[in-house]
């Protein structure tokens, strides 16, 4: 009697810790009908009734994710620099195919600091067949850029002065920097882009990224992209940006405007992961 007892408390205690030491697996999308939100894995358990499309903002520099204001990064001119904010447009998300694709999300408006911004759901429904990637628009283009195009805070904070052509910020990154001077202490760095229209300059500043990865949808589906933002990105590669070029603010410096759109062009954007659930 003894020994069974203690033998069924052996497997009790085995049991505990197999159970305890292996990631729960199970479906881990939230559309799907057998969500399980205890799951940390995937199993390629999941079913829909319906078609969904995820889009996932991921910030990083380099590799490591994005830690603001208490690190520090190094630009490629060698400047000290720690990140405040990060706060951006994305227009027009399309999901492509060679016969032409699907817009899944119109405008959006997304904070680097807040998370609750950074992952958006459409349930647009993408036909079955043959799909080469996703597109969008950084900012947004000289036909959507008006004060319609967002209508409550914290988008609407956005707003580009009318005297410079109205409409929104692309984008807001901010934070400080080493300007290297002797006894100089952190300076204060504004990178806003958005596309200028006044005080006699003109210059379009949104533009079009294509992020391509095959895919197949067969049926129920949910597709969940992820796209990483490397902030490092903004500021090498093809422009060594130097922060102490400028003023602090460079809503009406177009070289500088220039310099973070041909690297936002380049390798600031990239396709992490393509999820593709379905039944
Ligand atoms: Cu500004």
């Amino acid at each position: 009697m003894k020994t069974i007892k203690i033998s069924t408390l052996s497997i009790l205690v085995l049991s505990i810790l197999t159970f305890t030491s292996c990631k729960r697996k199970g479906c881990t999308s939230e559309l799907a009908t057998n969500y399980e939100s205890k799951a940390k894995k995937d199993d390629g358990s999941c079913e829909f009734d319906n078609t969904g499309v995820i889009l996932t903002l991921d910030h990083k520099v380099g590799s490591d994710d994005l830690v603001f204001t208490n690190k520090s990064y190094y630009s490629a001119v060698g400047h000290e620099y720690f990140v405040e904010t990060v706060k951006y447009v994305l227009s027009r998300v399309r999901v492509n195919s060679a016969s032409g694709g699907v817009e899944v999300f119109t405008n959006m408006y997304l904070d680097a600091g807040d998370v609750s911004t950074l992952s958006k759901t459409s349930s647009i429904e993408i036909p079955a067949g043959d799909y080469t990637g996703i597109t969008f628009t950084f900012g947004l283009s000289a036909a959507d850029n008006e004060a319609a195009a967002f209508n409550s805070s914290p988008a609407t904070n956005m707003a580009w002065p009318d005297a410079m052509g109205g409409g929104y910020h692309f984008m807001k990154l901010e934070g400080f920097y080493d300007s290297l001077n002797t006894n100089s202490t952190l300076q204060a760095y504004n990178a806003h882009i958005g596309s200028i229209d006044g005080m006699g300059m003109t210059q379009e500043n949104s533009w079009e990224i294509s992020l391509n990865e095959a895919f197949t949808i067969a049926g129920a589906h949910h597709v969940e992209f992820h796209v990483k933002m490397d902030i490092q990105e903004w500021f090498e590669t093809p422009n060594s940006y130097d922060f102490s070029s400028w003023n602090n603010g460079i809503m009406m410096e177009m070289m500088a405007q220039t310099q973070l759109k041909e690297n936002g062009q380049a390798d600031v954007f990239s396709l992490e992961e393509v999820i593709m659930h379905q039944d």
